[in-house]
């Protein structure tokens, strides 16, 4: 079948068409026991693509439960490392297998381009469970020389760590990166030798389900990862308040993280949350104007501006201002807007109405408050939840526009004169997640890094990652890190053995 000149893959389109998709539990695929269904819609075209369960308490105590037995009782606790890091390379050869299958699913599913799911997203996919899959054979306690001051002198003693997994972790996703992030959550843990509880986001739940199959074909045991749909307080509140879980990784928007970080602390639950950011750019007067434009440009329309680091805030030197936003507003214009599945859109629908009506309800603050309409500004006139991109001007910092996370293809172009002022000016939101500076002045560049408060900056690029390299924010922007070595830390505990001999 081809649709907008894209093949679709058989195995998507056998997927596609159960509809009735059931969840993970143990090794079975099963309804909600309150037999209620959420629907599934296309972003880019406004049907429902099937319907999933909508999990409840009930269902939420299963799947604790089956985690907890695949921890304590089952095969997986008794794993060897190796055996561990083999199962998550089969896994990663699977997806890689199915990389243009889970593409498509993405993409129908989210409206993200199929061929950037492809590229970005189930790369990244492969590449972490690759490399958390080396971790599994490298985690290590230390062994101590200890002399206990308060000890008869002829006492000897040895100690050393022991690194454990910290039990059942709970995983709650959003609709952004679906795959991606559940696999930043899925991968340390399994290497770690945890077991998972995976809430996908109502949105977005097929490639978790999807992604089950291959879990359940790369030999996991049950119980190991398990994968429940349903909604936030339906589904995700009694996950995370769940006495058998051990530890939450969540990431999305930062008023549920406090809610899950204030419950997480009633069963001191270990928690990372990686949340909602407004991140600047910040272009020094050094910067070739159109480099720095199509950099912008990447920064805040890559994913639809659907990215919790998008460079949602453009400080331009004075000097510059003018060109770069002319510059970005034709970028703006140009950018190819359609269905994921056409190879040609760069730029698909948001995720839902309700991202919709948000992103347009800014919009129009936007115009209210005063700040300038340079381009877009509106719900492109087609089907489906699809927004012109959109680049404002504006002097102000105090505009909602500037301090709120928008999460939609919206920039406000700012200008300055002075440096000091202008890392003043980046760090001024509640929000520390990602920033970017733009000059090939490497001690200017040098001087301003420490100044911004950021989980990431890049220099002359922007949204970049890679699976080494750790993520995560400042301030209400989240704790704790994502990826790299540091994120396994966040699935171990530390057992100290401390022996008389
Ligand atoms: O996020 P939610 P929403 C930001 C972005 C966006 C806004 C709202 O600004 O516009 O958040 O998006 C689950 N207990 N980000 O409403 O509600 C929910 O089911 C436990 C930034 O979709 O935070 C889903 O699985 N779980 C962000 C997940 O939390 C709960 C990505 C995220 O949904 C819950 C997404 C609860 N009480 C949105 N309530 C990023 N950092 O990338 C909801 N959930």
């Amino acid at each position: 079948m081809t649709e907008f000149g894209h093949t679709i893959e058989s195995r998507t389109r056998t997927f596609l068409e159960a509809t009735h998709h059931r969840m993970l539990i143990g090794d079975q695929w099963v309804e909600a026991v309150e037999g209620q269904r959420l629907e599934v819609i296309n972003p880019a075209d406004e049907t429902v693509l099937g319907t999933v369960p909508a999990a409840g308490q009930t269902d939420v105590d299963r799947a604790v439960r089956a985690a907890g037995q695949a921890l304590e009782n089952g095969p997986w606790g008794r794993m060897r490392p190796s055996e561990r890091q083999n199962l998550m390379l089969k896994l990663a050869d699977l997806i890689e297998r199915d990389a243009k299958v889970l593409a498509e699913i993405e993409s129908i599913d989210n409206g993200k381009s199929a061929q950037i799911a492809q590229a970005v997203d189930i790369t990244l996919c492969i590449e972490f469970f690759r490399y958390m899959a080396g971790w599994a054979t490298k985690i290590e306690g230390a062994s101590l020389d200890v002399s206990v001051p308060f000890a008869p002198p002829e006492s000897e003693f040895f100690a050393y760590t022991r690194r454990e997994p910290v039990g059942v972790v709970a995983a709650v996703v959003p609709w952004n990166f679906p795959l991606l992030v559940a696999t930043w959550k899925l991968a340390p843990a399994l290497a770690a030798g945890c077991t998972v509880v995976l809430k996908p986001a109502e949105q977005t739940p097929l490639t978790a389900l999807y992604l089950g199959s291959l879990l359940q074909e790369a030999g996991f045991p049950e119980g190991v990862v398990n994968i429940i749909t349903g909604d936030g307080p339906d589904a995700g509140a009694p996950l995370v308040a769940h006495p058998g879980v051990s530890k939450v990784s969540f990431t999305g928007s930062t008023e549920v993280g406090k809610l899950i970080g204030r419950a997480a602390m009633d069963n001191m639950t270990r928690v990372t949350l990686e949340l909602g950011g407004k991140s600047p750019m910040i272009v020094l007067d050094d910067c070739d104007p159109a480099l720095a434009a199509q950099g912008a440009a990447q920064a805040i329309f890559f994913n639809h501006g659907q990215v919790c680091c998008a460079g949602s805030r453009l400080y331009v030197h004075k000097k510059l201002y003018d060109n770069v936003v002319a510059e970005l507003a034709e970028l703006a214009k140009a950018l190819p807007m359609g269905p994921g599945l056409d190879p040609q859109t760069h730029l698909g629908p948001l995720v839902s109405r309700e991202q919709l009506d948000r992103v347009c309800g800014y919009i129009d603050l936007g115009r209210e408050q005063g700040a300038e309409l340079v381009t877009g500004g509106a719900r492109a006139n087609r089907n489906g939840y699809f927004v012109e991109p959109t680049v404002f001007a504006s002097t102000d910092d105090a505009l909602r526009i500037v301090q709120e996370e928008i999460f939609g293809p919206v920039v406000v172009a700012l200008p300055y004169e002075d440096l000091d002022d202008v890392a003043r000016r980046a760090n001024d939101t509640p929000y520390g997640l990602g920033a970017s500076i733009w000059s090939n002045d490497l001690s200017r560049v040098h001087r301003l890094v420490p100044k911004i408060k950021a989980g990431t900056v890049w220099v002359n690029c922007h949204n970049m990652l890679d699976v080494a390299v750790p993520f995560g924010g400042y301030k209400l922007s989240g704790f704790g890190r994502d990826m790299g070595r540091q994120s396994l830390d966040a699935y171990l505990e530390t057992k100290s053995v401390f022996m008389a001999v």
